[in-house]
């Protein structure tokens, strides 16, 4: 199909002939690699970038101290030997400005940037039913159309604006963690203020306490925020693995979070009290990281079994934290350890000694306004020149909501999510044809490494258009029996968790009779791969195509 660079349309009412096969939104990691395995599989591709270049989340979250808390030695491609075996990653959980490195230097290898119409936001897409295409329009007034959509906007990208009383009438600066400017910002000599202590949160306090002046912590929920315990890259180990790219990609393939974190040692109730402790304390000190949700194969599971490890934890603040009632302010008592995510950090708990910081209890008293000059809770008032909003995301369903996807009816995806996001295998969602939800609700997505999610997803995606050809399909929808049966399934998994009785962002709650619908895939990585390979080899079982 010959490819239409200009971006402008060209469709030709006579042949009914889409601009694209493919269109994809979204520059981050998964749409990079969309972008190179479609060119590869021969379709034409065009992509959509709202930022000025690649990257994503990591072109965004630029904060101080945004690093990922999955190993380098995984959080890479595998598509290409060649690339893991050139890039040097230089840290054992890479920084940001490193991650946005390896993904440009990706993009470039691949002559993946080419295709991507930057500083392109999609502003609307919707579905032909007479030509089975979508006309995919921009705020820049750019129209095109694709046989498919693929939505490589991630799952995390859609940023809570902050919405406190009086934010207009301040004097100072404010910024996001989520949309972090991309030019200096200045700390040093300034009084800086930061609502948000989830894992964004905590990685900025720790680096921004370092060089400003003076750093105020409005804190909510305290937040378990367990050591990582970086260090230098471990090279020998990552030319090993270079060695043999083919058969790691295959290792990560048979795992539960598309990551080597240090499996379990068994059931809790395999151990004496001693037995436990020690087994904590080594985690705690030679590990570190997401392996703390992996330490007893009932911690999920049971509440006795999760209070030894939310106990450590607990325990471990109160012996970090010099202040006795700071420490209690810290002190992650609201929800059991690994029920929301954990923040892995370094030096968290430590920032709380230092001279030049102050905690806020919000729970004890709440911000009532901000302004001209600062933040005024309850009781005090905080004078400050940087607020720092660091408040989380519209997960899962924002980053689709923004691009105004209708289908024939005029229907939005999220206009049938009312009661929680409805989806096959977490990639496609009824009455919505042709449309990819990259590492969607109901797929591993945020609970395994979003890097290999992507690729995986991208590769079924890529195999199930081959397949549309090779069989002269134009047509492609989930079937309601399988999307149901999908749902149910994504529920039966995480019905025995206590994250799924917990309130965080992976759980949709409907307010009248406070149902739940949890969004990630818990039953981990690897089974929803076999479950994909099954559907597969069963030619694409649960699907229509037309
Ligand atoms: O967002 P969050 P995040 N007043 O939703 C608080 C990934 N990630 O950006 O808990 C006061 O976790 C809110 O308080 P509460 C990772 O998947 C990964 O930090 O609602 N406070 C909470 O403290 C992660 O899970 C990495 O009471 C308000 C914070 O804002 C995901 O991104 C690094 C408030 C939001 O925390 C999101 O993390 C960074 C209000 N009105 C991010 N509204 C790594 O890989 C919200 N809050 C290491």
């Amino acid at each position: 199909m010959e490819e239409n660079v200009s971006g402008d349309s060209q469709v030709d009412a006579a042949s009914a002939t889409p601009d694209y096969d493919v269109v994809v939104v979204g520059a981050g990691m998964g749409g990079i690699y969309a972008v190179h395995k479609f060119k590869q599989e021969g379709l034409s591709v065009v992509g959509f970038e709202g930022a000025p270049d690649v990257g994503g989340v990591w072109y965004h979250n630029r904060y101080p101290g945004a690093r990922v808390d999955v190993e380098s030695f995984d959080y890479c491609f595998f598509f290409d030997p060649a690339l893991y075996q050139e890039w040097k990653w230089t840290e054992r959980y890479p920084p940001q400005p490193e991650i946005l490195a390896y993904l440009g230097h990706v993009a470039d290898r691949y002559d993946v940037r080419r295709h991507f119409s930057f500083n392109t936001w999609v502003s609307g897409a919707q579905w032909n039913p007479e030509n089975n295409w979508y006309e995919v329009t921009t705020d820049t007034g750019q129209s095109v159309t694709g046989r498919f959509l693929v939505m490589t906007t991630g799952q995390l990208s859609k940023a809570r604006k902050p919405n406190f009383p009086g934010l207009d009438d301040f004097e100072g600066e404010w910024v996001q963690t989520s949309h972090w400017p991309d030019r200096h910002v200045q700390l040093e000599g300034r009084k800086v203020g930061i609502i948000g202590t989830g894992s964004s949160g905590s990685q900025a306090i720790t680096e921004i306490a370092k060089v400003a002046d003076h750093l105020t912590v409005f804190q909510r929920t305290p937040n378990y925020a367990i050591p990582a315990l970086n260090g230098p890259l471990d090279r020998e180990k990552y030319d090993e693995l270079a060695a043999r790219v083919p058969e790691v990609w295959e290792g990560l393939q048979k795992l539960g979070a598309a990551a080597n974190i240090p499996s379990f040692v068994g059931l809790s109730t395999d151990f004496t009290p001693e037995e436990q402790q020690a087994i904590l304390e080594d985690r705690w000190r030679n590990v570190g990281g997401q392996s703390i949700v992996a330490i007893f194969l009932d911690q999920g599971i049971s509440d006795e079994a999760n209070a030894l490890v939310s106990n450590f934890a607990r325990d471990e603040v109160r012996r970090i934290v010099k202040d006795p009632e700071v420490a209690e302010i810290l002190v992650p008592d609201a929800y059991p350890i690994g029920t929301r995510r954990l923040a892995v950090t370094s030096g968290y708990y430590e920032t709380f000694n230092r001279d030049n910081v102050t905690l806020v209890d919000l729970l004890a008293d709440p911000i009532e306004t901000i302004t001209a000059t600062g933040i005024k809770t309850r009781d005090h008032e905080y004078d400050l020149d940087l607020i720092v909003f660091s408040l989380g995301f519209t997960a899962f369903t924002g980053s689709i909501d923004n691009a105004n996807i209708r289908n024939e009816a005029g229907k939005q995806p999220s206009d049938n999510w009312k009661r929680g996001p409805k989806t096959y295998l977490g990639l496609t969602t009824r009455e919505f044809p042709n449309l990819f939800l990259v590492t969607g609700p109901g797929s591993p997505s945020v609970l395994a490494n979003m890097i290999v999610d992507n690729v995986q997803h991208v590769d079924l995606v890529a195999g199930i258009i081959a397949y549309m050809s090779d069989h002269g399909y134009t047509r492609i929808e989930p079937s309601e029996a399988a999307q149901d049966a999908w749902g149910e399934h994504v529920q039966e998994v995480a019905r025995p968790l206590i994250r799924y009785r917990t309130e965080n962002y992976m759980v949709h709650v409907n307010k009248d009779d406070g149902s739940r619908v949890f969004m990630p895939y818990a039953g981990g990585y690897a089974r929803y791969v076999e479950e994909c390979k099954r559907i597969i080899a069963n030619d694409y079982e649960g699907f229509e195509f037309a």
